[in-house]
């Protein structure tokens, strides 16, 4: 596999090093709870390979960015998502808050999440 970091703990929830509770894994994305849920739905879709955030994911490999879209919103469907909705943020960044520098998608929902504030 291309673009993987030991140092990174994504990765490494790829490799099976740090257990994580998968709900989805296709060839190229892997899709698990977050440790820290902030929602009744709070999961995490990234794509195998390493990309540190979404700029560089979108660059390097747009079909691969395509394809944590398609997973996110599998997983949606299967969370049942869809009918009360959902929201989905890429943290980027220091202003963006981001914390871990493996490009993921938060997936939030099962209750009301109200307009995003800053
Ligand atoms: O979000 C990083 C997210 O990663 C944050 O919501 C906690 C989550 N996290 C951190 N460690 C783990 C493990 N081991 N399993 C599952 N989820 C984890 P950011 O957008 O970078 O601020």
């Amino acid at each position: 596999m291309r673009n993987v970091n030991n140092d990174c703990l994504f990765c490494r929830i790829v490799t099976g090093d740090i257990p994580a509770t998968v709900v989805r894994e296709t060839e190229r994305t892997l899709a698990f709870r977050d440790i820290n849920p902030q929602a009744p739905v709070h999961v995490l879709v990234i794509p195998k390979e390493h990309y540190s955030d979404v700029v560089t994911l979108a660059e390097g490999d747009p079909g691969l960015a395509a394809e944590v879209l398609t997973t996110a919103a599998v997983v949606a469907e299967t969370e049942g998502l869809l009918t009360g909705g959902f929201r989905t943020i890429f943290n980027t960044g220091g202003y963006g808050g981001q914390e871990v520098f493996h490009v993921h998608a938060h997936l939030l929902g099962g209750t009301p999440l109200g307009p995003m504030v800053a």
